[in-house]
């Protein structure tokens, strides 16, 4: 006999999530994390994240993103917290861009209600954006942000009303699968606990954690900075200025955020992708002038009236596969262990869809999720 039904090794976004899904299910869960609850160690800080239904990424994740908008919704009910800033999203380039064309092909592949819009138009609907003539945008209304901090907070509290054990500052220093199907052990610092199952959430310590996967993760390291525009925020609010990503010609892409925070909040702007690798113990937590200098630029040449002032910068890490899809399965060599990570940077917005989709994988094998894009043996894993 074991003391608990399913293990869940990280309790970040995803962690929380699958603790959150799995509790509510009625499973006896041991949730453990190496830091305390909500933290700003990994890749769930920040204050703001992007979520978008239209994805250039690929139209195989629409399904999934229109689910994880009704988790959302469920997720603020439930835990009584605001979590999304629905304030719409334009995604920004030349036609021919993979933001613009992507978005436009998976919202016209799934019917997702969208405008198009020109330079004159963004110009006049959406002052603060100042694009090229020869740059378009893709509008949707249900674009907007998410807060990862509440998210993470709110799928901890509803997990533990729900019974989840959940242990903070408790780093899993090892973990097997047991043989004859007897589930799995993990060890801490603090003692072996034994369950049926263990769902892996490692965030960027994937490449410890998850060695025997095989798959090449790239830890990088990212920075958001938050600007207060010239003349204040007032037209950087919610209702009038969306989140975006906006390609250049290079493929370079910016994106940014409403201001949220009120005034001294400022307007969060980063470059998507664009990190130095790293590791969770290397990362260099310091911002260099070099790198505001760049932002700035890069915001000034976009955005009327910022830069402005710099109120602050921070560090995170994006996971990162060499196909940027996620990495979603059972473990290939132990069929007691479920893996969700490699969310190469845009994976915040699935968040309650990937707990949904871990508490089917632990609990009953499979899941009727589409995540076959997500097998880690495309990636010449195991
Ligand atoms: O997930 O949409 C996203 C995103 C944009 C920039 C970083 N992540």
């Amino acid at each position: 006999a074991t003391g608990y039904d399913v293990i869940v090794l990280g309790l970040g976004g995803m962690g929380s999530a699958a603790a959150d899904h799995l509790a509510a299910r009625g499973a006896r869960v041991l949730g453990l994390e190496r830091f305390g609850p909500v933290h700003d160690r990994g890749s769930s800080h920040g204050g703001s994240r992007i979520t978008r239904q239209s994805y250039f990424e690929g139209a195989a994740y629409v399904p999934l993103l229109l689910r994880s908008y009704e988790l959302y919704a469920r997720l603020e009910r439930e835990a009584g917290d605001e979590v999304a800033v629905l304030c719409g999203g334009l995604m920004i380039g030349r036609p021919e861009s993979r933001t613009v064309s992507g978005s436009l092909a998976s919202a016209v592949a799934h019917d997702l209600p969208h405008e198009m819009l020109d330079a004159k138009e963004i110009r006049a609907r959406f002052p603060t954006f100042a694009p090229g003539d020869d740059e378009v945008a893709l509008y949707e209304a249900r674009a907007g942000l998410l807060r990862p901090e509440v998210t993470v907070g709110a799928q901890l509290k509803l997990a533990t009303a729900a019974g989840a054990d959940l242990r903070f500052e408790e780093p899993v220093t090892s973990w097997r699968a047991l043989s004859q199907g007897r589930g799995v052990s993990v060890t801490t610092p603090r003692g072996t606990y034994t369950a049926g199952h263990l769902v892996v959430t490692p965030g960027a310590w994937a490449p410890e954690q998850l060695a025997d996967l095989g798959v090449p993760f790239t830890i990088e390291r990212q920075i958001m900075y938050w600007f207060e525009p010239e003349g204040g925020v007032g037209p950087y609010v919610p209702e009038r200025h969306p989140i975006y990503i906006w390609e250049d010609t290079a493929g370079e892409q910016v994106y940014g955020f409403p201001a949220i925070e009120g005034p001294g909040g400022g307007a969060k702007v980063a470059f998507f992708r664009k990190g130095s690798t790293c590791t969770p113990d290397t990362i260099d937590r310091t911002v260099h002038p070099h790198e505001v200098a760049e932002m700035a630029a890069a915001a000034a040449a976009r955005l009327q009236s910022l830069p402005g002032r710099l109120l602050r910068a921070v560090t995170c890490m994006y996971t990162t596969t060499p196909d940027e899809h996620f990495v979603i399965a059972p473990h290939p060599a132990h069929e007691a262990v479920t893996v969700a990570c490699g969310f190469s940077g845009h994976g915040f917005k699935f968040v309650p869809v990937v707990g949904e989709i871990l508490a089917d994988l632990a609990l009953t094998g499979a899941t009727a999720h589409p995540i076959a894009l997500f097998r880690p043996d495309r990636l010449g894993g195991r």
